[in-house]
């Protein structure tokens, strides 16, 4: 059984919510923040970040985009992503990685401006600075879904809505701010809110409604 370390509204909820779609057996493994900077958990994730995702054999998984490859392509009768070494899964996999690598990186520095910054001017300029970068990504997801759509791989729900839904759980300033510019994924978060199976999951990290 999948061993999932998860905190609260963090990167953990993207493959908390793609395991509850597939319906696979899982434990989560509620952490602190404390627990999570504790050198211990630097064994099974390098960085120390969350997710990471032990398996049966004792090893772990980390990285989130690699955590989902890994889950979509063991479970591909669960329906997550297109078909393993197919064209579409090669997109869907340049589409995982646009977030994993620009978006999520985005948001990180702007949750990490007081490192990065010298002084509190310097912390606005990155928080600034990360919001127009993911703005400007974000242009590039809607995009695709107003062309694309109704989700990122057309006519199939896929774990990349999961992704991005996640992704858009932390805009900056809120959430709901960004719903009138980025109508097609204010949309696509409003369906991933209301898939049946992702409620009790929803409500675990408390982005049921949308934060304003
Ligand atoms: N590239 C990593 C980023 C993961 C990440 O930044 N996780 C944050 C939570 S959303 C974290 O664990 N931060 C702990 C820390 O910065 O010490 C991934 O995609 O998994």
């Amino acid at each position: 059984m999948y061993k999932l370390y998860n905190v609260k509204a963090w990167g953990s909820m993207g493959v908390h919510f793609l395991l509850e779609e597939m319906n696979v057996p899982y434990t989560n493994i509620w952490m602190t923040p404390e627990q999570v900077a504790a050198p211990e958990f630097r064994e099974l994730s390098p960085l120390g970040y969350i997710p990471a995702l032990g398996l049966d054999d004792g090893s772990t998984l980390f990285e989130s985009a690699a955590i989902v490859s890994f889950l979509v392509t063991a479970h591909p009768d669960k329906g997550m992503a297109p078909q393993p070494g197919s064209n579409e899964y090669g997109e869907f996999l340049s589409w995982l990685h646009f977030m994993s690598a620009n978006l999520y990186v985005a948001y990180n520095i702007g949750d990490a401006a007081n490192f990065y910054a010298r002084n509190a001017v310097e912390e606005a300029f990155l928080v600034e600075k990360s919001i127009e970068k993911s703005n400007q990504l974000w242009s590039i997801l809607a995009k695709r879904l107003e062309t694309e759509g109704p989700w990122l791989m057309g006519e199939n729900f896929s774990a990349l809505d999961i992704y991005a839904f996640m992704l858009f759980c932390w805009s900056r300033p809120k959430e709901i701010a960004l719903h009138a510019e980025f109508p097609a994924i204010a949309k696509l978060a409003q369906a991933v809110r209301a898939r049946p199976k992702l409620k009790a999951a929803l409500e675990a990290h408390g982005v049921m409604e949308p934060r304003s």
